[in-house]
Formats: C-alpha cells, structure tokens, sequence
C-alpha cells in the first residue's frame, strides 16, 4: 500500500460521503494493514501555564480575550510536573503531554520547559509538549532535550480559518510544524470538529494534513468541548457520524498515523467511542482532565476497555523488552527441543 501526499479535495470529500458501512469497512481494513486493532496508545495531558493567552482562539477557555471563568496559573514548579507525571505513568499513561497557554514561549520559559521534559523522560515516559509558535533556535532546544512530540494544531480549514482565529496565520501554523519537522521531532497536528464548519472544511483541513510532505505521526481529532465566555459557546452541535466518518477518513488518508480520540469524550456515549476505534482511532487522552476542561474518569476508561477488549500500548521500551523476551524464549525454546 503506498502512502500518499497528493490528495485532491474532491478524493476527500467522496471518501466523507461514502455510505457510512462502506466507509467504515475501508477504514477498518487501513487500519488492520498497519496496526494491532485492539491496542489503543494512551496519553495524559496537563496544562503547565494556564490562561492569560494573549491569543484570540474563539474556542479557547484559555484567552485572555474572552471572558470566561478559568482560574490563571503561573508556569508550575518543576517537582508538581513530576508529581503529575507520576500518577499518569502509575495509571498506565505511556506519554506525558504538556500544555502552555502561550502565543509562543519566551526563552526563559522554555529553559524552564526544557528541564520539565528532560525529568519526564528520566522517567521513561514519552514526552510531548505544545507551547504554540517556535523559533528554528527553540525547537532545536527541545529536541536536544530529547523531546518525542510536538503537538501543533491546524484546528481547521485555510477557509474557515479566519472565523475562528484572527490573531495569526493559517501560514504561522504551517512554518511551526515546518520547523518542528525538520528537526527530526515527531509531529502531532491534527484538528477541531464542530465549530460550525461545513464538510468541505473537515475535507479540506485533512488535505492539509494529509498532503504534508510527512504525516504527522500523531493526528488529534477533537470534538469543541464548549466553554461558557468563549465566542463558539452555543454552537449547533455537531452530529456524532460526522465526527466518525471524519475519523475514517483520517484513518485512510494518513495509514500510519496514529489517530487520536481527543477532547469531547465526556459527551460521546460509549458506543459512539467504540465506532471511533472501529472507524481507526487509536490513541486518545487518558485522566480525568484535558487541560482546563474534563475528559472521562481512568476508571470508567478502563471498564470500557475491557467491554471491547482494547488494551493499552506499552512503551517503545516496554515493547523492545517485550519482543527481546520473546526472541530469547524462542532461542531456549529451540536448544530444549533439539
Ligand atoms: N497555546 C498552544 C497552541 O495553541 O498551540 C498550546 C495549547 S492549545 C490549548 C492546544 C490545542 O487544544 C489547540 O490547538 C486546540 O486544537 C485544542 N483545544 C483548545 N481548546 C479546545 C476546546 N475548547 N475544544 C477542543 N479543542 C480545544
Ligand atoms: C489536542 O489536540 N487536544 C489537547 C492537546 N492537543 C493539547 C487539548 C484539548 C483541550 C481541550 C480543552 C481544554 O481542556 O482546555
Ligand atoms: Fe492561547 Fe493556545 Fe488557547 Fe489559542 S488555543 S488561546 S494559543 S492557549
């Protein structure tokens, strides 16, 4: 199966149309050519400075341009990161990603980061962190401090673009992902349903993403999570297929990425989530908080787990030791019978 990178608006918007079970059964056999379908990589989220973006995002509790009732937070302590990491990795979280309500970080704040993410991946934890916009000076920083991801949204489409964020460029978003791609950092970018944007934008949005010289290895797809202040409050809620068929299609656009069940959970019913997993997402936040909002306890998270019979994926590490174990079983195994 090739991967490709030259897809067309109208390709896109065929594959959105489809019958939803035709849809699905295409998605369904993407997703088994590349990946185990019962393992689902998890991440926890935790916002390291909250509030006070000077960005005007229509969705974002986080604005200072909006008024909404989220308590302000300084750039956390060092041993508080820690300590939230922790319980993460306890509960079985495998990456550990850090918010920054930030239009871009200062060079001192990112100092400050950069040692957040080297204590993270002592801990052996994949790290992960989203700081807005980066100089080429700054992400070369995180890279030397052994940064796995750098989560990066499109949000939506160039189109629709302007009704959402009037503070900077679609383009500004491209030459961050840019430099964080060039780098040699994996790359999570991905985006925001239900804002009131059409089909046409959902398709255009994944051509985007889709016909970037390297798929991001991590896409999120969120669903608005409305917050009461914030300009999108009171939109028309997004019908929940559009939300699956959009996974489907990122799912065959982009084979060998993750994709990611991200904020919105909270409202979805179970059985919308398990078609989410059906339709190829596998990878979503795990812990009952996104970064200012709230996502599903572990513990209801775990139970429908083991309704679906979906495990998490381990560690890289853990995977390398696991597949090190087998090979060695197979070797003593073969001397035993010979
Ligand atoms: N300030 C940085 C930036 O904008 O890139 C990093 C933090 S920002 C909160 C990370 C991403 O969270 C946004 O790009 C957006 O896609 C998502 N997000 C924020 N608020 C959201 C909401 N209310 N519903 C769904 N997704 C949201
Ligand atoms: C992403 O795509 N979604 C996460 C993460 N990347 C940083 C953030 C979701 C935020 C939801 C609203 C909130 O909790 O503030
Ligand atoms: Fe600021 Fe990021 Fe929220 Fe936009 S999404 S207002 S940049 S924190």
């Amino acid at each position: 199966m090739t991967t490709r990178h030259d897809w067309s608006l109208e390709e896109i918007e065929s594959l959105l149309n489809l019958p939803f079970n035709d849809l699905m059964f295409q998605a369904q056999g993407v997703h088994r050519q590349r990946f185990d379908p019962n393992r689902v990589q998890v991440s926890t989220l935790l916002s390291v400075k909250t509030g006070a973006c000077s960005e005007d995002c229509g969705y974002c509790s986080q604005s200072a341009k909006h008024a909404t009732d989220l308590e302000k937070e300084k750039l956390l302590p060092l041993d508080e990161v820690k300590r939230a990491a922790q319980e993460a990795k306890d509960k079985g979280a495998t990456r550990f990603c850090m918010g920054a309500a930030w239009r871009n970080p200062t060079d001192k704040n990112l100092q400050r980061v950069v040692e957040m993410i080297r204590t993270v991946h002592d801990m052996g934890m994949e790290t992960c962190v989203t700081l807005g916009m980066l100089t080429e000076q700054q992400a070369q920083s995180l890279k030397e401090a052994g940064l796995d991801y750098y989560n990066h949204n499109l949000d939506t489409s160039p189109e629709f673009y302007g009704n959402v964020v009037t503070t900077r460029t679609y383009q500004d978003r491209l030459d961050t992902l840019a430099r964080v791609r060039d780098l040699g950092i994996n790359v999570c970018s991905g985006g925001i349903l239900g804002m009131g944007e059409s089909r046409r934008d959902r398709a255009s949005m994944l051509r985007e993403l889709a016909n970037l010289p390297k798929h991001p290895e991590s896409v999120p797809i969120n669903m608005l999570v409305q917050v009461e202040g914030t300009p999108l409050y009171g939109t028309a809620a997004l019908d929940p297929f559009e939300c699956i068929r959009t996974i489907a299609v990122t799912r065959i656009l982009m084979p060998q990425s993750y994709v990611r069940l991200s904020a919105g959970r909270t409202e979805m019913s179970d059985e919308m989530q398990a078609l989410c997993f059906m339709a190829g997402a596998n990878s979503m936040f795990y812990g009952e908080r996104l970064l200012t909002t709230d996502n599903p306890e572990a513990d209801a998270d775990r139970k429908l787990f083991e309704r679906l019979g979906l495990h998490f994926e381990e560690t890289r590490e853990l995977q390398a030791t696991e597949k090190e174990c087998d090979s060695k079983r197979k070797v003593r195994l073969a001397a035993e019978f010979s």
